[in-house]
């Protein structure tokens, strides 16, 4: 959803003539500094405007902010480049939709965070090699709070409590980035960050303080069904080992996310917390399909009813399943732990699986 602002059209007096722009589009909140800045918490477009309207006429646009705020429609998009922490933070503040911010190789040591907002027609592009490295010494290594349709691509995060935390934020694209050495969990969409997409990227050694909350992948918040990260997109990655939560969480009050084409190994799996699977899914209408998973204490992926009506439509198809070594009390590819006639999930013969005792505990779709 773009940012809501309020789209002040100013009748054509003598008066108004003196106006620049002529159609002045404020954000909600004003920003502190001119720019683009985004609130934490996006205005959807069924809230009031914060603002009274005014005599003239006031209409409610979705504007996309490259287009709305008046400063960032004039400037060219830029490549900033960056060698050190100072530059990187003065840059994630500083950039405007269309930039690219590009790490040379090289550590950058802190906690690195940005809010301002892009649009899916002029994306904020964070870019470097695996060796540019940032690296945290406890809080968050990057926070996208508020920063949509950003790309962060090809860079590591490491060191900290959580690797990269996307709040409030439509449309950011993770690609190729290795995430490791976290006390908690790799990469988060959460406070319905819709629309986003993890994809060939690496998550290992995630959840060093034991106690199986370090997933590599976490959508939604646990038992907040107002955190409506929907439409997320998790494919393609590598997740494991040493991931101390499930290699991908996918929370109640979160919707239609698509799992495929990833390959966990969850050595190293916990135990703690429910931490016994690649996947769990408590949100509703979920595919997962056509990953790889060896490794689990118990099952390969489970569905759970955490909240009333969540947990259900999930679509199970072309996943590959190694069971071997699994001490648990159930060893299924597919543990469905909630199947009723209001709840379906749905488990595809496309699904295959070695050693544990079985495919899954409900019937199979040819
Ligand atoms: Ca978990
Ligand atoms: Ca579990």
């Amino acid at each position: 959803m773009p940012r809501l602002y309020v789209r002040t059209v100013h009748v054509d007096t003598p008066c108004s003539r003196t106006r620049t722009p002529a159609v002045r589009d404020t954000p909600l909140p004003p920003p502190p500094d001119g720019k683009a800045t985004p609130h934490a918490h996006p205005t959807t477009p069924a809230d009031p405007p914060a603002h009274g309207a005014t005599a003239s006429a006031t209409l409610a646009a979705a504007v996309s902010a490259a287009s709305a705020a008046p400063g960032a429609a004039a400037a060219p998009a830029r490549t900033i480049e960056v060698s050190t922490a100072a530059q990187l933070k003065a840059a994630l503040n500083d950039s405007s939709p269309g930039d690219t911010i590009h790490l040379a190789d090289g550590t950058y040591t802190g906690n690195f965070k940005t809010s301002v907002a892009a649009s899916a027609g002029a994306r904020i592009t964070l870019t470097g090699s695996a060796k540019a490295v940032l690296t945290a010494g406890g809080g968050y290594g990057l926070h996208l709070n508020g920063a949509a349709y950003w790309t962060v691509k090809g860079i590591t995060v490491t060191g900290g409590q959580k690797g990269i935390m996307i709040d409030s934020a439509r449309g950011v694209v993770v690609d190729a980035v290795t995430v490791h050495g976290l006390d908690m969990e790799g990469v988060h969409f959460r406070t319905s960050s819709r629309d986003g997409v993890i994809k060939n990227s690496r998550i290992y050694d995630t959840g060093n303080d034991g106690r199986g909350m370090g997933e590599g992948v976490y959508v939604g918040t646990a038992n907040t069904l107002s955190d409506k990260s929907d439409n997320v997109q998790i494919l393609g990655n590598t997740i494991g080992p040493d991931v101390g939560g499930e290699a991908v969480d996918l929370k109640e009050g979160t919707t239609g996310g698509r799992v495929a084409g990833n390959t966990f190994d969850g050595r190293g799996m916990t135990g703690n917390h429910y931490d016994d699977s690649w996947v769990d899914v408590k949100g509703n209408n979920y595919v997962i399909e056509n990953n790889t998973g060896k490794n689990t204490l118990n099952n390969g992926y489970e569905t759970h009813t955490q909240q009333s009506g969540w947990g259900c439509g999930t679509v199970f198809r072309g996943n590959r399943s190694t069971l071997t070594g699994a001490t648990g009390d159930k060893r299924l590819a597919v543990d469905v732990t909630n199947y009723s006639g209001s709840c379906k999930t749905t488990v595809y013969a496309s699904n295959t699986v070695t050693g544990g005792r079985g495919l899954t505990n409900i019937p199979v779709t040819p």
